[in-house]
């Protein structure tokens, strides 16, 4: 009879790969072999003249990733002579280490005993620091005990017209909010560099170096005088990056199921899953307000969101003072999505029905990771178009927030 031989270390590969697999309860076992196997090979050709076991591999990996505020104080330039414990600068050999160490890192949890950065900070500041961050998504899910801990560490930076405050390219080492100032993003590829977007007064950038240990993915440039709240990148990954592996289990299946979402990849999902928040709305409360500027688009978690229009234009149903019904959304649906697609203010507004909660994403993660779902989001806007002619009886400019 003839016999099946089985590989040299297929067995301690497949060992390997399951230990990893109960350690971290990964959302998807075939994403998580697909990161983990290609940890193992990446080690391997980093690495040729050392023999690498599986398991060793995929953690000496995680090991350099999550490198000590030690090695990394050497480098520093951040100013820290406010500082109890130094904020560690960007980590050299951060770049050598791929995106499956950095998304599963944050499920160890001997972090804790790790130095806490700490910049005191008077009344004063820290109450505008609580006020320019009462709005950043990637804080919304944090427990109390979380946010306090990334209060403490963050450091307040002023910025002059025209500086830098992030390059293309770069290593991450700060995550930034901002309090004050505009600033312009900058993207270059194939020698050109073009802007893709604007910060005005509000909103937070630079997690994504940080998020996935990849360089910097455009460059930040302030476009007036400005000021920013600064994170390190070892509170940004100890906090923010642990809590999306949360996140991952909370959301997942609730994104899965969102229609619009049905086309993107599993990985395009998760991160979505990684830069969405959570808010949560009373009965009545006004979600979107007719006319603003936008930043945020949503989609509904729980509860009924009703959406009415103001229009100067005077039909049967309507005076042109009152506001009149024209949309109602439920659990899975999205909304906010047309100021975004079209540049333009809030074309209507959005009211909670009964208790509500959304989860709401930033014009830049729209627009970076939505795009494969904009045909479907330009036919619907089709619609309104078309359901506008039939309310209104007019071919009025949907768009136009005087209207
Ligand atoms: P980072 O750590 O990579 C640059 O440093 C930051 O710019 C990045 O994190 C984001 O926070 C922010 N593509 C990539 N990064 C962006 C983008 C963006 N917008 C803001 N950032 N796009 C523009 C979307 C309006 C896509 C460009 C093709
Ligand atoms: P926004 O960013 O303009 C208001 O903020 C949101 O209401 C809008 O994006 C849409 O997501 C949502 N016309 C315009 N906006 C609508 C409509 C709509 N329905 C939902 N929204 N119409 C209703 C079509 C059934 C046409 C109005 C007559």
């Amino acid at each position: 009879m003839s016999h099946i031989q089985i590989p040299p270390g297929l067995t301690e590969l497949l060992q390997g790969y399951t230990v990893e697999v109960l350690r971290r309860q990964p959302p998807d076992l075939i994403d998580f072999a697909v990161e983990y196997f290609t940890c193992l090979r990446e080690a391997r050709a980093q690495d040729s003249d050392t023999v690498i076991t599986p398991a060793t591999a995929f953690q000496e990996q995680e090991v350099v990733g999550s490198a000590t505020a030690e090695e990394d104080n050497e480098e520093s330039d951040t100013d820290s002579d406010e500082l109890e414990l130094e904020v560690p600068a960007p980590n050299r050999f951060a770049r050598r280490v791929s995106v499956c160490a950095e998304t599963f890192n944050p499920d160890e949890d001997d972090d804790d005993n790790d130095p806490k950065v700490v910049y005191p900070k008077t009344d004063e500041q820290r109450c505008r620091l609580q006020d320019a961050c009462k709005d950043i998504l990637l804080f919304k899910n944090l427990d109390q005990e979380q946010l306090s801990q990334v209060l403490d560490a963050m450091f307040e930076k002023t910025v002059k017209p025209e500086e830098h405050v992030i390059e293309q390219g770069d290593d991450g080492d700060n995550f930034y909010v901002i309090e004050r100032g505009t600033y312009d993003i900058l993207v270059t590829k194939d020698n050109q560099t073009r802007s893709v977007g604007q910060y005005d007064n509000r909103g937070s950038f630079g997690e994504l170096a940080l998020m996935y240990n990849t360089p910097r993915a455009a460059t930040i440039v302030a476009t007036s005088e400005g000021a920013l709240w600064g994170l390190d990148r070892v509170t940004f990954r100890r906090i923010i990056v642990k809590n999306n592996a949360k996140k991952r289990k909370m959301f997942e299946s609730f994104i899965e199921s969102v229609p619009l979402f049905k086309s993107l990849e599993v990985s395009e999902r998760m991160k979505i899953v990684d830069v969405i928040g959570e808010k949560v709305y009373k009965d009545g409360e006004r979600i979107i307000t007719q006319g603003e500027k936008a930043d945020s688009f949503y989609i509904i978690e729980s509860g009924e969101v009703s959406i009415l229009i103001k229009s100067k234009t005077k039909s049967s149903r309507n005076d042109g003072n009152q506001e009149v019904e024209i949309a109602h959304c439920h659990k899975g649906q999205y909304f906010g999505e047309l100021a975004l697609v079209t540049n333009k203010p809030r074309a209507a507004s959005a009211y909670a029905v009964g208790d509500v909660k959304c989860l709401v994403m930033d014009v830049q993660a729209f627009e970076r990771l939505l795009g494969p779902c904009m045909d479907i989001m330009k036919r619907n806007i089709t619609h309104y178009e078309e359901q506008l002619v039939k309310m209104f009886g007019s071919t009025l400019d949907l768009m136009d927030p005087g209207q």
